[in-house]
């Protein structure tokens, strides 16, 4: 990616996950976003690229500020522990402005189109006035780039258009720090007034479980030809979509998307909703005719109209906090007893004794557990037996 993106509210990530100054890599990007979204290119403002303080960063957001915005995700992408530091009292005191936007996440095998979905839904919102935030959660990201850059080449009209916003993930190492990320920016971007946030899967695999775990709604685009499809997709994730959409339903596609539309209605009457007391619609949809866009966002009101008031939605945002705790808990402590030195230099040794049939899994994870904590009972493993 070129450092100097143009003229777009396309969020730079050459810098994310990095210990770069946040004031640093969006230099160049700011001086080039227009205050009002126009697409006029103005001077530099020198202020604006200056050293924000928290509550720079807190009043930006608050206001709107797609820049300052982008700023604030930096910081929060940032590993450096003072970024960290500042970046959490942000969070801490934009937290009460979080919550309101409709939070949808869209799933599906790499190439069904889901970029192009998003950017065609994007679209249409953004016509009617609606705020639209785009983020990406791509845990493969350190090893195959290119499929963020590609996303990003297709979301070029919705780029232009002021009221979107659009954020790549960052390259993680783990899934549950990039997951960690994409959730905090998803706070951000609600205190920023946004009023869909869309999360699309980027990478294949855990992926999926975890844009489920932070969304409201969860939408799962499938390929005309549902036979070989249906092999495709991992077991389970049709039974967690609230919505299953057929996608390129133009041209020659027309017919085979309606039959995949008609299997994969019968497939889902012997499965329990992801949602209780919302039937899963299977529908049709072409980003090249714009078929089914408009219909969908019908179907998102109606699933807020009908389940918000039974607190179905609460219920899981409730659900999705606490396991997220749980989440960044067993992460730490997983970082923090491989980091451990005892537990580091005899690793080697008890997995090669592992492997010599010498001990089994259950004692190798005893003994080492033991050196992070001796006082977890590991003396019956290593005294006699
Ligand atoms: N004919 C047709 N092609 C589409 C449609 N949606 C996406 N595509 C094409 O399918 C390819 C993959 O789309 P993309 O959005 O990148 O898929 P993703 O990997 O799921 O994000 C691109 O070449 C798109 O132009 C559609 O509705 N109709
Ligand atoms: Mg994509």
């Amino acid at each position: 990616m070129s450092p100097t993106p143009s003229v777009s509210n396309c969020a730079a990530r050459a810098d994310a996950g990095s210990d770069a100054d946040p004031a640093g890599p969006e230099r160049s990007f700011l001086s080039v976003l227009p205050a009002g979204g126009a697409t006029a290119v103005e001077a530099p403002a020198p202020k604006r690229t200056a050293r924000l303080t928290v509550e720079d960063y807190v009043n930006g957001v608050r206001a709107g500020d797609r820049g300052v915005l982008a700023r604030a995700i930096t910081l929060i992408e940032s590993s450096s522990a003072d970024h960290q530091t500042r970046a959490q009292k942000v969070l801490q005191q934009l937290l009460p402005d979080s919550g309101r936007a409709r939070r949808v996440g869209i799933t599906g095998v790499p190439g069904v189109g889901k970029s192009t979905f998003i950017e065609a839904l994007g679209c249409y919102l953004c016509d009617q006035g609606l705020k639209v935030a785009v983020l990406a959660v791509d845990p493969t990201s350190t090893r195959s780039g290119g499929s963020i850059l590609g996303d990003k080449t297709r979301m070029e009209q919705l780029c232009r258009r002021p009221n979107a916003f659009i954020r790549p993930s960052p390259a993680g190492k783990t899934l549950g720090g990039v997951a960690k990320k994409t959730r905090e920016t998803m706070l951000l971007c609600e205190a920023a007034g946004f009023d869909v946030i869309a999360i699309e899967t980027v990478g294949v695999g855990q992926s999926e479980v975890t844009v489920r775990s932070m969304v409201d709604f969860f939408l799962l685009l499938l390929l005309p030809g549902a036979g070989d499809e249906l092999q495709g997709i991992k077991k389970g994730i049709v039974e967690q979509a609230d919505a299953l959409l057929v996608t390129k339903a133009d041209g020659e596609n027309r017919l085979r998307a309606e039959q995949a539309r008609q299997e994969y209605s019968m497939a889902l009457h012997y499965l329990a909703p992801a949602t209780p007391g919302w039937t899963t619609p299977v529908t049709l949809c072409s980003a090249v005719t714009g078929e089914g866009i408009p219909e969908f966002w019908q179907m998102l009101l109606r699933y807020y109209q009908e389940l918000e008031p039974k607190g179905v939605i609460t219920a899981r945002r409730r659900e999705q906090a606490i396991q997220w705790l749980h989440d960044l808990i067993r992460e730490e402590l997983e970082t923090r007893f491989y980091g451990h030195e005892p537990v580091k230099s005899t690793r080697p040794a008890i997995e090669a004794a592992l492997l010599r049939g010498e001990l089994t899994a259950p004692q190798a994870a005893r003994e080492l557990l033991g050196l992070a904590d001796p006082a977890s009972g590991a003396a019956d493993v290593v005294g006699p037996v």
